[in-house]
């Protein structure tokens, strides 16, 4: 009886095998890819909900090439907002704004292909929060409780009560002088020390209990006329060269952190050192002479190299660490490497950051991301700062300080941003007065989605 069972359960364990064997005929994959067809997406929920928007999201679909999200305040989907009946797209989430507040919205999605189109997705029902009026806006330099966030100024700014230092007191913990800490303005001409500038952002620092972060003691943009056309001997120039950074140093003393000794030295193209008065009067060394001189000027304060494009050219960046690892081979001084984040709205991408920041990591370096601005329309596309664009500099400007928020705090130092209000940015007249909104504040010093941004990325 016992074996009769066991065998019938034996026959019809083979007989389903084959039956199983027969259904799934592995012979014609197409076939079975056009019987399943294109899957719908999952509606992973939304996130960032706000009283005025938030963020659809999905998962991709194999095969899909697009996908169609509609949005709507009806569950039924008899009416759409604006916009969003089959809105077209290829990313997998969207970031949804101006909406109603306390407001009931849904959304679903499908999945599309040059051949069919997926069913929908299961729908997604968002409620957006209560307004109660603007969000009291955190200050960035409380939000950011390890690393100093830092502006460029100009002395002119500093006055008592003006926007600028209203703005400066409450969002920002350590200022860089954009150009009057400059060698061509402290020392414009041979033996005349022009501390005026300089002294009154270094005092404005002191008197607000916000730190300084010099720029730049050597920088081929910025040699005073006398020096470019030095007519003594190399060693008359080497030693003119050691007495300003000795000057500079000894003056501010336990007033200025750090400084960035010398600023990019090396070239965009090749590898190779960018060929100056420096280099060509001190020889190819006087990167390493110059950050000796700055650390027998002074053993405390902080040495930085600073250059731009470190974390999208590659070639430059191999060049600059290499530059960095032989003084480190030769016991020169450095404590850290200033990042210029220069950057746009579509690049650096968050791999590129981590790679170049995992460098100076490596060589247990300070970092510091200094002029942080943010190009939204480098190819001149766009003549007022859409809506599309505002965000996608805000995401970048999250990515970058999301990126150094987290890095150790041995290695974190500041990231600085290059200026405050978007109108007065250097890049307009660099690239001829071209439309261009790159910084957290725009021209009525009113915050930007830049700004908010910011804070996203510390959180
Ligand atoms: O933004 C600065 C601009 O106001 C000055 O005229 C110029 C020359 O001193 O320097 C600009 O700042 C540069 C910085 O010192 C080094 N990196 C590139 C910056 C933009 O050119």
């Amino acid at each position: 009886m016992k074996i009769k069972f066991i065998k019938s359960m034996y026959l019809l364990l083979i007989g389903s095998l084959f039956a199983l064997v027969n259904c799934a005929d592995p012979g014609d994959d197409t076939d079975i890819a056009s019987s399943i067809g294109l899957g719908s997406p999952i509606t992973s929920g939304a996130y960032d909900v706000t009283s005025s928007g938030f963020t659809a999201s999905w998962t991709r679909v194999y095969k899909a090439d697009s996908y169609e999200l509609d949005i709507s305040k009806d569950k039924n989907f008899e009416t759409f907002l604006a916009g969003y009946q089959a809105k077209s797209l290829t990313t997998f989430n969207e970031e949804v704004y101006g909406l109603d507040e306390t407001t009931d919205y849904f959304f679903r999605v499908r999945a599309v292909n040059s051949e069919e189109t997926s069913s929908n997705s299961g729908v997604i029902q968002v409620t957006t929060l209560a307004g109660g009026g603007p969000e009291p806006v955190k200050a960035l330099k409380d939000a950011a409780t390890t690393f100093f966030v830092g502006m460029s100024v100009k002395a002119d700014q500093l006055t008592s009560g003006s926007k600028y230092d209203e703005i400066l007191k409450r969002e920002f913990s350590s200022i860089t002088a954009e150009y009057e800490m400059k060698m061509n303005i402290i020392l414009p001409t041979k033996g005349n020390y022009d501390w005026s500038k300089s002294d009154a952002i270094v005092d404005y620092a002191i008197a607000n209990g916000i730190n300084v972060h010099g720029h730049a003691l050597v920088w081929h943009n910025s040699v005073p006329d006398w020096l470019k056309n030095y007519t003594g001997t190399n060693a008359e120039f080497e030693q003119e060269v050691k007495d300003y950074i000795t000057a500079v140093l000894t003056r501010y003393k336990g007033k200025v952190t750090s400084w960035d000794v010398v600023n990019e030295a090396i070239n965009d193209a090749g590898g190779t050192l960018r060929q100056t008065v420096f280099s060509e009067k001190m020889g190819d060394n006087y990167v390493a002479k110059c950050f000796q001189f700055a650390r027998e000027a002074d053993p405390d304060v902080l040495l930085f190299y600073n250059d731009y494009s470190v974390t999208t050219n590659d070639t430059k960046q191999t060049a600059i660490f290499k530059l960095i690892d032989d003084m480190k081979t030769n016991n020169v001084p450095i404590d850290g490497i200033g990042f210029q984040m220069h950057i746009q709205y579509n690049s650096p991408s968050v791999n590129q950051m981590e790679t170049a920041v995992n460098k100076a990591l490596d060589r247990g370096l300070k970092l510091h991301f200094s002029e942080l601005d943010v190009r939204a329309n480098p190819n001149k596309d766009i003549t007022t700062l859409t809506e599309e664009r505002a965000i996608a500099q805000k995401n970048k400007i999250k990515e970058v300080v999301a990126v150094y928020n987290a890095i150790p705090q041995a290695n974190k130092y500041a990231i600085s941003v290059w200026g405050m209000k978007d109108n007065e940015s250097w890049l307009l007249p660099f690239y001829d007065n071209y439309n261009e909104w790159p910084l957290l504040y725009d021209s009525n010093f009113e915050i930007k989605k830049a700004h908010t941004g910011f804070l996203e990325g510390l959180k």
